[in-house]
């Protein structure tokens, strides 16, 4: 043996001593695996490869999965309907909450990594949906709840069967929209009583309408529907009205080249004097105040409609409500509401009457209705209606429309611009919307001498017919002095 393999192999001997046979070399210093591998894993592990096993497994696998889900579900319902029942709303929000946490943990590590990744996603959804909503009911309660989980809102407010009405889920005996109120408690409730604050009596003359076509020649295929509309519209304004004894009101109506419709009464009749100026009542009112028929059998008012707005060659036409009492049918687009036509055009041989002149509001002489007569002319542009029980419901004089004066309501910048939705507004007709008789529209039949029922004048006709045995007195006007003719009001 050479000196130099001595050498080698004497080095060899000494570096054998040094290392205990069968070790590796485990470098993995960069363990930062959070995995919890237990302690003296015995990991026999014959990994005989060289992996230095630079493993940089980063496995942190933080899966910070918060899951803050942050549904909210403010639920915002915008009605501010001060409804004050008790809102059953009981909005079963299930929150089933698929969170689909699959933790795509693509973290190659080949290694016989037992990690376990038990990933105890607690998810501490604290969906509290508290839902305030204090209800609703003109809503349709679509209950924008816009949170994303599958919350199973059922709430639908099925259960309000007068979603309009704030203060009713029921129709009741008078209706939605209604209350069924009993002032006087003799078991009537007001909206069936002619007589709400005396206990003694519910019913007075019942107030009937009929028509007549001035030509039944023209349009004969809408005289049903005109017919139809006219009855429920005397019928509407009846509700509010007290007679004395059975009337009947004799509508003649025409179809006739004008763009609109136009209605008065036929008759005038005196009533009384005032400084000076005779005072006369339209024909209606007065037969339905006294029950006394001004003319006999001959026609009490006059109505009249557009040929072109009712038989659909006009830029637009009237649309005749299926139900005239319901007034619930959805409007086609684009149409004018006949109903609200009938309604507001007998409120013209009602009462919404007079002779002043449009632009300077003179008399024509000495004589006018009540109308005239509260009209005060000194307003400057617009007149106002100040008859006390008008003032009082308003708050103020009533703004009349601008050169068309035997109405309310005027376009902004004029007064009255929050008139325009009303019945006998003077300004234009909206399409398809429905105009109801309103409060303030039977405050001015009050001040005109209409027999509102429950105001004074009416009431006292139903203590006149309830006081004793006797046979109800004789109205206060018996005596009929035909006045001057009125003009036809559109
Ligand atoms: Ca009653
Ligand atoms: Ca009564
Ligand atoms: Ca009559
Ligand atoms: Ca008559």
């Amino acid at each position: 043996m050479k000196p130099k393999l001595k050498t080698l192999l004497l080095m060899l001997f000494l570096l054998g001593l040094a290392l205990p046979t069968g070790c590796t070399i485990e470098v993995d210093s960069d363990d930062d695996d959070t995995d919890s591998i237990p302690a003296g894993d015995g990991d026999t592990d014959a990994d005989t490869d060289s992996d230095t096993d630079a493993d940089t497994d980063s496995d942190s696998d933080t899966d910070s999965d918060t899951d803050s889900d942050t549904d909210s579900d403010t639920d915002t319902d915008s009605d501010t309907d001060a409804d004050t029942d008790s809102d059953t709303d009981s909005d079963t929000d299930s929150d089933t909450d698929t969170d689909s946490d699959t933790d795509a943990d693509t973290d190659s590590d080949t290694d016989a990594d037992t990690d376990s990744d038990t990933d105890s996603d607690t998810d501490a959804d604290t969906d509290s949906d508290t839902d305030t909503d204090t209800d609703a009911d003109t809503d349709s309660d679509t209950d924008a709840d816009t949170d994303s989980d599958t919350d199973a809102d059922t709430d639908s407010d099925t259960d309000d069967n007068c979603p309009d009405d704030p203060d009713k889920f029921e129709p009741g005996v008078c209706g939605c929209g209604i209350p069924d109120d009993d002032a006087d408690i003799d078991g009537t409730p007001d909206c069936n009583d002619a007589c709400p604050n005396n206990g003694d009596i519910q019913s007075m003359g019942t107030i009937s309408f009929s028509v007549t076509f001035a030509d039944a020649s023209v349009l004969p295929e809408l005289h049903d529907e005109l017919e139809q509309c006219m009855i429920a519209a005397g019928d509407a304004w009846a509700q509010h009205l007290v007679a004395p004894s059975n009337v009947t009101i004799e509508i003649l109506v025409g179809i006739v080249d004008i763009a609109t419709a136009n209605g008065r009464s036929t008759t005038t009749e005196y009533i009384r004097t005032d400084g000076g100026i005779d005072i006369y009542q339209a024909g209606v009112p007065y037969e339905i105040r006294t029950g006394v028929d001004p003319n006999g059998s001959e026609h009490d008012a006059e109505i009249n409609f557009g040929v072109n707005a009712i038989n659909g060659n006009g830029s637009w036409t009237y649309w005749f409500d299926p139900d005239p009492y319901s007034r619930t049918a959805v409007m086609p687009s684009g149409s004018v509401d006949g109903m609200s036509t009938c309604l507001h055009e007998l409120g013209h041989a009602l009462g919404f009457t007079g002779w002043r002149d449009q632009s300077s509001g003179a008399l024509p002489s000495y004589y006018a209705t009540e109308w005239d007569l509260y009209t005060n002319i000194d307003a400057g542009q617009v007149f106002l209606f100040e008859g006390a029980k008008a003032v009082a419901e308003y708050g103020d004089g009533v703004p009349e429309t601008f050169e068309n004066i035997r109405h309310v309501a005027n376009q902004d910048p004029l007064p009255g611009s929050d008139l325009q939705d009303d019945l006998m507004r003077g300004t234009y007709t909206a399409y398809d919307f429905r105009y109801y008789i309103s409060p303030l529209d039977l405050a001015i039949m009050e001040d005109t001498s209409v027999p509102v029922k429950g105001s004074p004048a009416a009431e006292a006709l139903c203590d006149a017919a309830s006081s004793s045995s006797a046979p109800l007195p004789e109205p206060s006007f018996t005596v009929s002095r035909p006045g001057p003719p009125l003009p036809l009001v559109e």
